[in-house]
């Protein structure tokens, strides 16, 4: 079947970078059913021929005006699509939707019709914020990690920085790799403009955001760097309930080796 993808090895590569994403996700239990979702912005890997096809749906509105977003293609995981289908078959599952000029409404551009992510009001908050600020990050990842998301229900967990500094001192790895550290959203509606405009507030100081008994969401420059975060962060997570369940208080590094690990890599926190 002929797709949007033949003879473009660029858009090819970063929508086969989200499908292995995907794959990760699935297995790691982490994407029940229809659970999670990723957009990327590939705006810079789109042609003007591309540019200039004609879509394949009516123009759908977002709900919300992004003005970052004018003319912006993105590649995103389909509405009820299963991530473990997204990984083998990405374009039956996923779809590339090009942003018009009114900034609020957007067409599907791609091989099949398919309506993207129920958390799409939230992803392109996130992206128009990202753009605004100068950021180059084009990904955005939610999913539902067992170990965070079990971690939310727990008052004092929800506390501001309590969860960064817990997981940062479980393993040097998480305060390396995840240096902004974790921001916490109360509980929202899924899909609802509260909880991306919450959100967008947190990521102001955060790269990661835990949405309470929800899921977490994560933005970076490419798909696998979101994903190596939550990884990180769940690998943490991990550590501590594994310690718990052996019947004690991990320690946890102390202030001083953090303090190390601040200066010896550079990190922002
Ligand atoms: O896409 O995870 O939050 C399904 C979800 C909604
Ligand atoms: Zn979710």
């Amino acid at each position: 079947m002929k797709s949007i993808l033949d003879n473009r090895p660029l858009l090819a590569k970063q929508v086969a970078e989200v499908a292995e994403v995907a794959g990760y996700l699935w297995q790691k239990g982490w994407a029940e059913r229809n659970g999670g979702n990723i957009t990327i912005n590939i705006t810079a890997v789109i042609d003007d021929e591309l540019r200039q096809m004609r879509p394949i749906s009516e123009p759908i509105p977002i709900g919300k005006v992004l003005p970052q977003l004018k003319d912006c293609f993105f590649f995103c995981k389909g509405t009820n699509k299963r991530m473990r289908d997204l990984s083998r078959q990405p374009m039956e599952n996923g779809a590339v939707i090009h942003i018009l000029d009114d900034c609020s409404s957007y067409v599907i551009v791609a091989d099949k019709p398919v309506k993207p992510t129920s958390e799409l009001s939230s992803h392109l908050s996130m992206h128009n914020y990202l753009i605004g600020k100068g950021s180059n990050y084009k990904a955005a990842l939610h999913t539902h990690p067992i170990d965070l998301v079990a971690m939310t229900h727990h008052p004092a967990f929800l506390e501001k920085d309590v969860l960064t500094n817990l997981l940062w001192s479980m393993i040097p790895e998480t305060r390396a790799f995840c240096p902004r550290g974790l921001g916490i959203v109360p509980y929202k509606l899924p899909g609802s403009f509260d909880l991306a405009d919450a959100t967008i507030r947190e990521l102001a100081e955060y790269d990661v955001v835990m949405w309470e008994k929800h899921g977490i969401c994560a933005v970076g420059e490419n798909i696998m760097e979101a994903f190596d975060m939550v990884d990180t962060l769940s690998k943490s997570a991990q550590i501590y309930l594994t310690a718990k369940s052996m019947g004690f208080e991990p320690q946890g590094t102390t202030p001083e080796q953090m303090k190390e690990l601040k200066e010896v890599f550079g990190l922002p926190k």
